[in-house]
């Protein structure tokens, strides 16, 4: 627990039920002295009707689910605070933008899009970001993704592009994967999606850590200051420790091996005191340069180069309360992009506003009816007043006379003063269905990724495409992605084409600019809250394993002793047996077993696997001898000798080595 509790925590001390030693009671109060037995005519007779307790506790249970959200079902969720460095009144007249002395409580829910409730959590996907800022002056919610752009430009195509990439429907199958041919059926025939599959191939989608990831709010939206006066904003956040992913074939395996591989991080990072961190950033641009880009502000499809509008930001936020329980909490939230405070407004982008509809409408749905405002996670920490009233689950208990303005009898109130002014944009305009000729280019930043990208980021973009495209069925459907691809780089094209089989398409004409900033090579390093796997094994030199955990975990690092056996290892404490431990649970491996596991194939495959993974690995004393014995080969980032703490702690904090050649690694 945090040492100083926020508005939000506070609040939801009168909601909080504790565990205590309390007798059992029904939903009405009435003590329950069995709850094991049913209320019989007889010990071998029927159960009778009037057993209330039984019919309350079965009708309950039968009760217990609500409907999954339609997407981002999965998710997890933690609270937070932010702090803002300066404040914002020439930009924006929201007062928790303003005040560098108020600490915001925030919550934040992170979520996979495709997956049922019950999917894994590394699958290839957009990762949902949504933060509500408990404010002053109400909730304001950034309803974000860790990509900065959208599948779609107009939200009337939301149902038809979540249709085609959810399971089938006449055998649900695949759930949470996009490798199928609804989807990349969609995809060939709507190209305005093709930049966002960019992103969706590259291993943007596979992220490390929620902790390790940037969220978006994707959108351009605008801030209004005091005066009335407007500037267009998007919404960043970036992550102190880094945006790093995992690697296809290791997500694979993650998810039998650990399927709440990235809801577990979190929650474990959390209690360890290790709060994930993230900037917010803006991008501002003035009204006056609205039209000075070769893309529309108004396109969800489009990034604002970062180099042509530099990043600033403006207030760090920190997780640093996991929720107490899950459902109430994790799964009762409602996030809504028109949850709004006064000084930010929104833009006339066609994703947005048909979002604008969509959440409360689902709200609606989910959480049983209007009043899910009062569910202790949603509800504002400043005062609600107002004329709504009644509804399923009305929890409140309005004493006044009145529910009507204007009303004479209640003195006038509650009085509507004061309050969020819209942005006063002069608008005019044909009633017409149609897309503005500036979003019709779909494939100039598409290319600007391509080019952006590392080498090794461009390999694994490639393999992602071999891999979804591998489970199409349809070959017309393989053939028109392709033929897209040549529109994006005649590279691109060429590699995916030749792995499927297919004709390249002609090459034509592309540009050559780049973004530096879209790669996710030259991030910030650190060993902090990596994970370290120590093989030992009867034989290790205690002594020196002991000095190489000190000096990780020094540095923040979170090591677990891994041996054939669970108790103790030459006084080691064991954290993990082999068999409970694969090596993709971790960021990195160390052998210092003694050589007494170079014959074992299960610690071979361990650090063989780590290695195709591109992991840091450390050798102490004869802890060589498995590598030796797994044909580990000696390239980057294999660090063995008797003082390695040091070396191995560098190459743990450059995450991977992703130019090894893994060709003919077997793991
Ligand atoms: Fe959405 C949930 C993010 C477009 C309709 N969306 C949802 C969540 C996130 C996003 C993070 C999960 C919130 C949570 O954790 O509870 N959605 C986005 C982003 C989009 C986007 C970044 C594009 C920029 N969404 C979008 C469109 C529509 C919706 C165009 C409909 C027209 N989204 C929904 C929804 C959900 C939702 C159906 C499902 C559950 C919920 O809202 O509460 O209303």
């Amino acid at each position: 627990m945090q040492s100083e509790r926020d508005a939000k925590d506070r609040q939801l001390d009168a909601h909080r039920v504790p565990l205590d030693d309390r007798t059992m009671t029904t939903d009405q109060g009435s003590p329950v002295d069995d709850t094991d037995n049913s209320l019989k005519a007889g010990t071998r007779g029927p159960t009778l009707m009037e057993d209330f307790h039984f019919r309350e506790k079965i009708t309950r249970f039968d009760h217990e689910r609500i409907p999954e959200r339609v997407v981002h079902a999965r998710g997890a969720g933690a609270y937070g605070v932010f702090e803002l460095y300066e404040p914002l009144g020439d930009l924006t007249s929201a007062a928790f933008l303003n005040d560098t002395s108020v600490k915001t409580p925030t919550f934040v829910r992170f979520s996979t899009v495709a997956g049922s409730r019950g999917s894994a959590d590394t699958v290839r996907d957009v990762r949902g970001f949504a933060t509500k800022f408990y404010t002053t002056q109400g909730n304001f919610d950034i309803v974000g993704n860790n990509f900065p752009v959208f599948f779609i430009q107009d939200g009337i195509k939301f149902p038809d592009f979540v249709h085609a990439v959810k399971p089938e429907p006449h055998n649900e199958i695949p759930q949470a994967q996009s490798a199928h041919d609804t989807f990349w059926d969609f995809v060939q025939l709507q190209p305005e999606s093709l930049h966002m599959i960019m992103w969706l191939m590259s291993d943007r989608a596979i992220p490390r850590s929620f902790r390790m990831m940037q969220g978006f709010g994707v959108h351009t939206f605008r801030l209004v200051n005091a005066a009335g006066q407007g500037t267009f904003v998007k919404w960043h956040w970036r992550p102190v420790l880094g945006t790093y992913s995992l690697v296809w074939d290791e997500v694979l395996r993650v998810q039998g091996n650990d399927p709440d591989f990235n809801r577990r991080d979190l929650w474990e990072a959390i209690e360890r005191g290790a709060y994930p961190e993230y900037e917010l950033c803006v991008q501002l641009v003035p009204e006056s340069r609205e039209h000075d880009f070769d893309f529309d502000l108004l396109d969800a499809t489009k990034i604002i180069p970062e180099e042509q509008v530099p990043l600033r930001p403006i207030g760090k936020m920190t997780l640093n309360r996991n929720p107490q329980n899950f459902f109430a909490e994790t799964e009762q939230v409602a996030f809504h992009t028109a949850n709004l405070v006064p000084g930010v407004d929104f833009t006339n982008d066609p994703l947005l506003q048909a979002r604008n509809f969509s959440y409360l409408d689902t709200q609606l749905l989910r959480l049983g009816g209007p009043n899910f405002p009062q569910i202790p996670v949603n509800r504002p920490v400043n005062e609600v007043r107002n004329d709504q009233r009644d509804g399923f689950h009305q929890h409140q208990i309005h004493e006044s006379r009145t529910s009507y303005a204007p009303n004479s009898i209640s003195g006038g109130c509650p009085a509507a003063r004061d309050g969020y002014q819209h942005y006063q944009e002069k608008v005019e305009g044909t009633k017409i269905r149609m897309r503005s000729p500036s979003f019709q280019d779909h494939y100039s930043q598409a290319t600007l990724f391509w080019n952006s990208m590392a080498g090794w980021e461009k390999r694994h973009i490639v393999e992602a495409f071999l891999f979804e495209l591998g489970h199409v069925e349809r070959r017309p459907i393989k053939e028109g992605v392709v033929r897209h691809l040549g529109a994006i780089h005649p590279d691109l094209a060429g590699r995916v084409a030749e792995g499927l089989g297919l004709p390249v398409p002609i090459p034509g004409q592309v540009h050559t600019n780049a973004s530096p900033a879209l790669s996710m090579t030259n991030q910030p390093r650190s060993v902090a809250t990596r994970k370290i796997a120590i093989l030992v094994a009867d034989g290790t030199d205690a002594a020196a394993v002991s000095a190489l955990r000190q000096a990780l975990e020094g540095q923040g690092a979170v090591c677990e002793v891994v041996a054939p056996h669970e108790g103790a290892v030459g006084g080691l404490q064991v954290d993990r047996q082999l068999s409970a431990a694969g090596s993709v649970l971790y960021d990195a491996v160390v052998a210092a077993d003694g050589g007494a596991l170079a014959s074992v194939g299960r610690a071979q495959f361990f650090v063989l696997e780590a290695f195709r993974h591109g992991k840091a690995i450390g050798a102490v004393g004869s802890g060589r001898q498995l590598l030796e014995a797994a044909r580990v080969p000696g390239q980057d980032g294999v660090i063995v000798g008797d003082d390695i703490a040091s070396a191995f702690a560098d190459a743990v904090a450059a995450h991977r080595f992703y130019d090894r050649d893994i060709t003919g690694i077997p793991a």
